[in-house]
């Protein structure tokens, strides 16, 4: 044993770290990790990348579509709640042709980080925000009804009040399938019947949409994603003053065909160990060249698979929205 400085550590932090590079011959790092301060920034401006043809997928869907989408719900007594609260802007869609259909909307997003509730700088007439901070998966939450005592004022007369549930950006695929379902499952329990979930998600490759787009997407020609897998590591040098050589590492995006996920990875260029010190030791991680660190899956679906998850989590998938090339599904289920 060597005795070291004592790290100001985060114990969250120190704990992945030591988890995944120390106990499992395939070394990962949780994607949480990802999403500090400069992380953040760099998946903001993924989402603008030419290759990252996600977000804007999904957010022309939310244009052309968002009118059929509260249609559906057959209310005009709505809440919308939103796991994972992602952009202003998609939201913001839905609300504004929400708020077309009533006068007064509340908009209960939750997320495990407050920095990242990032609708709630949404300013629009009417709107009513309450931002919750949870880990939607580990953590309780609450979804409050329209006709809630706490939120007299927002009941209208004659229509019965519903919640629309939103989950969208892709965000379910960066689970695997048994804690997608468990986040499925977690929210059909605080929705009554007639409420809806609106689900967006990657789709898997077809005719129209070769493998090669989806790995573009997630290994980019201005090197952006390749900076937001990499920053991992420099979160781990700064935070629990390891000394990961991030020339000595570099980004691979791959496609794992019998898991229909992408996979991130950050390979070891060569032979080298890397030192993460803790209070009572130093742990010395060693790594072959070649050898990888699995940081992300980001799952493709079939149509078949989302309606497989969505009943197994008892939702009736009743509407699904896609672009021509089917890139990107919206898909409105209910709850019977
Ligand atoms: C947040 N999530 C849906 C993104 C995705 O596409 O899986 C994260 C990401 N990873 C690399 N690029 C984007």
């Amino acid at each position: 044993m060597t005795t070291a400085t004592p790290v100001p550590a985060n114990e969250a932090v120190l704990h992945e770290a030591l988890t995944g590079l120390t106990t499992a011959p395939q070394k990962t790092l949780p994607p949480w990790l990802f999403y500090d301060e400069r992380g953040s920034r760099l998946f903001e401006q993924i989402t603008t990348l030419p290759e990252y043809y996600l977000t804007r997928t999904e957010r022309a869907l939310f244009a052309a579509h968002a009118d059929d989408i509260l249609s559906t719900t057959t209310s005009d007594n709505l809440t919308i709640a939103e796991l994972g609260a992602g952009t202003a802007t998609k939201t913001g869609i839905l609300l504004r042709a929400a708020l077309r259909r009533q006068p007064k909307l509340l908009y209960q997003p939750i997320d495990v980080s407050s920095s990242a509730l990032a609708a709630e700088s949404l300013t629009l007439p009417g709107l009513t925000i309450h931002p919750q901070v949870a880990n939607y998966i580990t953590e309780r939450y609450t979804l409050q009804r329209p006709d809630s005592p706490k939120l007299e004022g927002h009941s209208e007369q004659g229509s019965r009040p519903r919640i629309l549930a939103l989950y969208i950006g892709s965000s379910i695929g960066n689970f695997s399938p048994t804690e997608a379902h468990t986040i499925l499952h977690n929210l059909r329990q605080h929705l009554q019947p007639g409420d809806a979930l609106l689900l967006g998600a990657d789709l898997a490759p077809g005719p129209q949409k070769p493998i090669a787009t989806i790995l573009s997407a997630y290994d980019d020609a201005a090197g952006v994603t390749a900076a937001f897998n990499l920053n991992i590591l420099t979160r781990l040098n700064r935070e629990l003053d390891a000394d990961f050589n991030l020339a000595a590492f570099a980004h691979r995006a791959r496609w794992n065909a019998a898991e229909s996920r992408i996979e991130m990875h950050l390979e070891s260029l060569r032979p080298q160990t890397v030192t993460i010190p803790t209070n009572d030791e130093i742990h010395h991680i060693a790594f072959e060249q070649g050898e990888t660190i699995h940081t992300e899956n980001s799952y493709k679906f079939t149509p078949e698979a989302l309606t497989t998850l969505l009943t197994n989590s008892n939702f009736t998938p009743t509407r699904t929205f896609h672009d021509p090339t089917q890139t990107f599904a919206l898909t409105l289920a209910h709850t019977l």
